[in-house]
């Protein structure tokens, strides 16, 4: 009786050793422009002066940080093989009208996750997505529609657009599985507990497009993934 006790107790206790720690590692890395940096173009703001002109509108398309890194590049792992989707954001993703920008002008988002398209300009906006698999919505918020409700239900790279300002640009990046990052204004990325293997890395940039690495990914630690954009 008490051996049987002792089995019961014991497999378990054996069955979780034998898994271990999850084999994963992190992709870190720089993206950089290669040349020098562009000084990004002025925009004339032509509507709404009120309202659109009180601050400076820069062409956003290829921001180039310290030591030539490169802001707004996605990066993701193009091929994973574990099946797990991207968990919904544990705050809800926003795409806010502000000033007559989009912000962020470049985000992630999980797929199927709704998202809050905020005017906070208090004048009419009429949002307009350009995706590649998705449902396009073209919809006016007008100046009391503080918030409406959006959802991208597959991956995509989709740009959005405004119908009433011309100038109005932004992307939404739509993640289907947990491998993505967006690099930040120094152009690091990081992409945390990604299952040990071969893969191929992609990098995507608004104007500089596509571009793919292989990449090996240890089972503890992290391996390193710089890559630099020719210049444009
Ligand atoms: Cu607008």
């Amino acid at each position: 009786m008490n051996m049987i006790r002792t089995i019961l107790v014991l497999v378990p206790a054996l069955a979780a050793l034998a898994a271990g720690p999850a084999l994963a590692g992190d992709i870190v890395g720089k993206v950089k422009y290669a040349g020098t940096p562009p000084v990004p173009a002025k925009i004339q703001v032509t509507k709404d002066q009120a309202v659109c002109g009180k601050a400076e509108h820069v062409d956003e398309s290829l921001i180039v940080g310290a030591d030539k890194g490169l802001k707004n590049v996605v990066v993701d792992v193009a091929d994973p093989k574990d099946g797990k989707k991207m968990p919904p954001a544990a705050k809800k993703p926003e795409i806010d009208q502000n000033g007559c920008k989009f912000i962020p002008h470049v985000q992630i988002v999980p797929a199927g996750q709704e998202v809050d398209i905020i005017n906070d300009d208090g004048i009419l906006h009429n949002i307009h997505t350009f995706p590649k698999v998705n449902t396009p919505f073209n919809k006016a918020q007008p100046k009391f529609k503080k918030v409406m409700p959006g959802v991208f239900e597959k991956p995509d790279v989709v740009q959005i657009k405004c119908d009433v300002h011309s100038w109005m640009q932004g992307w939404v990046v739509v993640a289907g599985h947990p491998y993505y990052a967006l690099t930040d204004a120094s152009g690091n990325f990081k992409i945390s507990d990604v299952p040990a293997g071969a893969y191929t890395l992609e990098f995507w940039q608004e104007r500089l497009g596509k571009q793919t690495k292989p990449i090996t990914v240890p089972a503890t630690g992290s391996v390193t993934a710089d890559l630099e954009y020719a210049a444009k």
